[in-house]
């Protein structure tokens, strides 16, 4: 008998608990060092293309080290490409001999990776790309149907097997679901015959998330390099590359690769509005991760190993800042004001229409003064002039109950000190 699929609220909990995300593009593609699109950018026909599963050994593949390096980050959950456009496929399948475990690898890299990451405590998602520039039929499906027709058995046919063989999967991260001449009018979803492949998908997998990108809306939005909140309620993660947004996979020359404090920014705007943040890595050919990303992400993980209760299971908060300082993020009573760029001894907030209790400076501990005057201005004083925290720093503010901002009915009134507590 079928487990039955828990309700939406029930499956999405962890994934709000997580907020943070590591995201692995890895393939064939990656021995040219320009990036994932790099057989399409540059028109490698397939058959030449094919030939270089023949020398993708990943002789330095190790399972283990991407997934330390995703815990040592603080990211709660991972996912991999199990296979990208180029159709290569980095699992077993009875569908292609154009695998990693078929071809010179002789090797299931999901399967070892997937195992790695449930030791390390990590929740594991599958990207896979619905197209296959192998297909003309994807190109062209109105001349070679057939073509597009195998395309999609291909694809019902591989995501049952990764919805099959590799143990308990927890986000099932489509891509490639649009249409090749980007005819938004195309009903892709028809095209792919997403409800029947999603609900084998939750037959097969009944917690699984699923994003939005077979054509069906289904559980998680997916803003793309850029943060973007969906409306309350609804799940959504934005992924993010370090370097440049022209590629995901390894790009040998890539100069504009984020800071640390741009990285951890983009994850606490993120979890201020109840999303998370996916952050991508493209190991080198070999298959190791390089040193500029391993470092950011171990700075994110110390960073969140101090900080990290302001954005695991992070809440939205109505406070405005009313100062350059940052966003606000909240769970119950306590508000956790992310400071982006530090005010100096004092900080003030309008608008604060709850008792505040009590301020700590998380970095620190140190505990601040706090008053609150008319119109519910919170000055939050006796900080230090400087940042303690370089980068980004959390003032912890515990309300007497769930901080809320202050009406002002006449939006005037303060210019006389009249607004007062309502
Ligand atoms: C897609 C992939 O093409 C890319 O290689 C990477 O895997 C990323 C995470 O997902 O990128 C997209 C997806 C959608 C659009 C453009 C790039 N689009 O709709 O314009």
């Amino acid at each position: 008998m079928p487990e039955t699929i828990p309700p939406y609220e029930q499956r999405i909990k962890w994934f709000h608990e997580a907020r943070f995300g590591m995201f692995i593009h890895f393939g064939l593609y990656s021995l040219f060092e320009r990036g994932e699109w790099v057989m399409l950018n540059e028109r490698i026909p397939a058959r030449e293309y094919a030939r270089l599963a023949r020398r993708f050994r990943v002789k330095k593949f190790d399972a283990s080290a991407w997934a330390a390096t995703a815990a040592a980050a603080g990211a709660k959950y991972t996912v991999i490409t199990t296979r990208h456009h180029e159709g290569f496929c980095l699992f077993d399948s009875k569908v292609s001999d154009f695998t990693s475990a078929k071809t010179a690898a002789k090797r299931d890299f999901v399967g070892e990776y997937a195992d790695a990451a449930r030791k390390a405590g990590l929740k594991v998602g599958f990207y896979y790309s619905l197209l296959d520039w192998r297909f003309p039929g994807y190109f062209e499906p109105q001349k070679y149907p057939d073509s597009a027709r195998a395309l999609v058995e291909q694809a019902h046919a591989q995501v049952r097997e990764l919805m099959t063989n590799y143990g308990k999967i927890d986000i099932m991260w489509y891509d490639g679901g649009w249409s090749a001449k980007w005819d938004e009018a195309a009903r892709m979803s028809d095209f792919w015959r997403a409800k029947e492949l999603n609900d084998e998908v939750r037959h097969l997998q009944p917690h699984i998330l699923v994003n939005n990108r077979s054509g069906l809306g289904e559980d998680l939005d997916t803003p793309e390099q850029h943060v973007k909140a969906s409306e309350p309620g609804r799940g959504w993660e934005t992924c993010m590359t370090m370097g440049d947004s022209c590629g995901w996979g390894y790009i040998r020359n890539n100069p504009n690769m984020k800071t640390v404090p741009q990285l951890l920014q983009h994850l606490v705007t993120a979890a201020a509005g109840e999303g998370n943040f996916l952050l991508n890595v493209g190991p080198k050919p070999d298959g190791t991760i390089r040193k500029e990303e391993t470092s950011r992400l171990a700075e994110m993980g110390k960073w969140l190993s101090k900080h990290g209760e302001a954005i695991y299971g992070s809440q939205r908060s109505s406070l405005s800042t009313g100062m350059i300082a940052g966003p606000w993020t909240r769970k119950g009573n306590v508000g956790y004001l992310n400071v982006f760029r530090w005010p100096g001894d004092e900080a003030v907030i309008p608008l604060v229409a709850t008792k505040a209790m009590r301020a700590t400076i998380l970095e620190t501990g140190q505990e601040c003064r706090i008053r609150q005057e008319h119109n519910g201005r919170l000055v939050i004083s006796g900080m230090p002039k400087r940042p303690p925290h370089p980068y980004v720093n959390v003032i912890k503010v515990e309300f007497e109950g769930e901080p809320r901002t202050l009406e002002e009915p006449d939006a005037s009134k303060w210019l006389t000190r009249q607004g007062g507590q309502s």
